[in-house]
């Protein structure tokens, strides 16, 4: 028989599945129907993901890695006692070790991400390739409130790179802001990366690649539905659709349906209408002032700040 303390984690499992489908599906009797962008990262979207980093139209991941280094560098000299490092949708890890090889007062390191397989993969060599530092990854939706059971008393320096907070609307920015500066503590401190506002083209661009990938990343969240909310998208029915809105500073990506169509999840139908349009990324930009302006009112203070070559690309130090 199945060990009690292996039940227990099972029921939480499925409580934690029921209230994702059951948020899915809300979601989609919505009057614009939407589905929420960390349904991305199943192992195919991650991939899909990485893919999108290197292609040439892709600023922003090209741009904050080269900011990288300089900034470990700049980190390096201001940290001067041993930290632990808390990252929010963490990957596959690559910005982490930046920051390893610079600032060697880092100790500890929790990446915390949705994708399990992808996190539990990066984290097992990230930790064979430093030994001297402790991984401890945490696989969670970081966009609900998370505590931290803190195995040390170590300051924490909170990582939230490549513009993830993009995904946010501004009112749930400044909630979340908030609410890891409680997480992190009154110690810590805050390095963030933020996309820049700029010219709609260059946007638009990034977000419409020549080779379509970034067509088959949010086509690929249907898939990632069909097997996680027993859901039956046709995925040749549907085409990506992403601009920039300059009312809201956002990049928004769709999924307009190529014909009028229901789909069944969770034993349940929704109807499409042809050209109806399924929501599926909000990718905000802010200029350095108005990103500073948010945080302070979430209570976090400017330490310093890095900006790219024409401004392309932000990244904030904050104290809580
Ligand atoms: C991971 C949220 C920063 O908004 O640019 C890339 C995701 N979507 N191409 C972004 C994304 C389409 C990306 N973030």
């Amino acid at each position: 028989s199945i060990p009690p303390a292996t039940q227990a984690i099972q029921t939480i499992e499925s409580v934690f599945e029921q209230q994702l489908i059951s948020e899915i599906t809300a979601n989609l009797k919505a009057d614009q129907k939407s589905i929420s962008s960390k349904f991305f990262y199943d192992a195919i979207g991650s991939d899909l993901f990485d893919q999108i980093c290197h292609l040439p139209e892709y600023y922003p991941y090209r741009t904050e890695m080269n900011m990288l280094p300089k900034i470990a560098a700049d980190m390096a000299a201001l940290v001067k006692q041993p930290i632990e490092l808390v990252e929010f949708g963490a990957g596959s890890l690559t910005k982490i070790r930046i920051l390893l090889k610079s600032i060697n007062m880092i100790q500890s390191v929790v990446p915390i991400d949705i994708a399990q397989t992808h996190l539990q993969k990066a984290a097992d060599a990230l930790a064979r390739d430093y030994p001297e530092v402790a991984v401890s990854p945490i696989f969670a939706d970081f966009t609900q409130p998370l505590a931290l059971q803190s195995h040390n008393t170590l300051p924490k320096l909170g990582f939230f790179p490549g513009s993830t907070i993009g995904n946010f609307n501004r009112e749930f920015a400044l909630q979340f802001l908030q609410r890891i500066r409680r997480t992190l503590g009154d110690n810590s401190q805050l390095l963030i990366g933020v996309d820049t506002k700029k010219s709609a083209q260059v946007l638009h661009r990034a977000y419409n690649d020549q080779a379509g990938i970034t067509a088959k990343f949010n086509l690929n969240i249907l898939s990632h539905l069909n097997h996680i909310a027993n859901a039956n998208f046709d995925l040749q029915k549907f085409e990506h659709y992403a601009f920039y809105n300059p009312h809201f500073s956002r990049i928004e990506m769709h999924l307009v349906s190529q014909v009028e169509q229901s789909v069944v999840i969770n034993n349940k139908p929704i109807d499409l209408h042809l050209g109806e349009t399924i929501h599926t990324e909000n990718s905000y930009k802010y200029r350095p002032d108005e990103f500073i302006h948010l945080a302070r009112m979430a209570g976090w203070t400017i330490q310093q700040e890095w900006l790219a070559e024409d401004d392309m690309f932000s990244v904030f130090l904050f104290d809580a």
